[in-house]
């Protein structure tokens, strides 16, 4: 199917349009000293799961906030608020992932320059966000263990544009027989030396791993200096 030149140039002025936007918000984060993290993944794979755990660990140590994309509700803005870290919700619509410009709006008049971390939770979907730079400093790419040892295969672009990989879930590895080992070679093949974590929000098994990760993120030259030790 052929698709008309013109529909093509309007889709790649909208992605320059948000290229602009993402550059003002990295400019801006890194000038206040915010590392920001963006969570994608297939819906359902766990991301306000571990989210909500990572900011009840962050919370009491570093100055955190979260936004969340989803297409119709604030369920995840309700559960993520549990944490007690500020949370606020960009409702979609129909579109299935976030871009720059309802990061840029949500931020607008939500006093964020003190912040050590800010979390962007994007709409459950592996292929749209891809495309969609959102000033972040990290994306990080979370896949369940029932969702089949293939999908960084059947999936490329995403873990190709994203900086770290998270399994969830892997309390129930065992009983879904989920192969580690195979998982991890098909997100090399994808994306050589992309780091990888093992998580389950349901025991707390590799939360800190990923913890001591972002805070070695924040030492880094230019990011504020950890406040506390978690
Ligand atoms: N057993 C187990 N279940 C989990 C784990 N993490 C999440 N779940 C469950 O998986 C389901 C989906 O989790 P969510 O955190 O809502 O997933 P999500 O990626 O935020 O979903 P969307 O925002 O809709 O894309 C829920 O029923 C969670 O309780 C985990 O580590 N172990
Ligand atoms: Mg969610």
């Amino acid at each position: 199917m052929s698709v008309e030149p013109r529909l093509l140039e309007v889709r790649k002025n909208v992605l320059k349009q948000n290229d602009i936007v993402a550059r003002n918000l990295r400019e801006r984060f890194r000038a206040q000293a915010t590392f920001v993290v963006s969570l994608v993944s297939s819906p359902g794979a766990g991301k306000t799961a571990f989210l909500e755990k990572l900011l009840t660990i962050l919370q009491p140590h570093y100055r955190v906030a979260a936004l969340v994309g989803d297409l119709a509700t604030d369920n995840d803005a309700n559960r993520l608020a549990r944490s007690k870290a500020p949370v606020k919700q960009i409702t979609t619509g129909t579109l299935c992932h976030l871009e720059a410009a309802m990061i840029e709006r949500a931020l607008e008049g939500w006093e964020t320059g003190y912040l050590d971390f800010l979390f962007i939770e994007n709409v459950g979907n592996l292929v749209c966000p891809s495309s969609y730079d959102l000033g972040e400093d990290l994306r990080v790419v979370l896949l369940s263990v029932t969702e089949g040892e293939d999908k960084p295969l059947k999936y490329p672009t995403i873990f190709n544009c994203s900086d770290v990989a998270i399994i969830t879930k892997m309390d129930l590895a065992g009983a879904v027989e989920f192969d580690i080992d195979m998982v991890k070679g098909n997100i090399q093949a994808v994306r050589p030396g992309m780091r990888c974590f093992e998580v389950s929000s349901k025991t707390g098994h590799g939360l800190s791993e990923f913890v001591a990760f972002l805070r070695d993120q924040l030492a880094e030259p230019g990011q504020k200096l950890a406040i506390a030790e978690v």
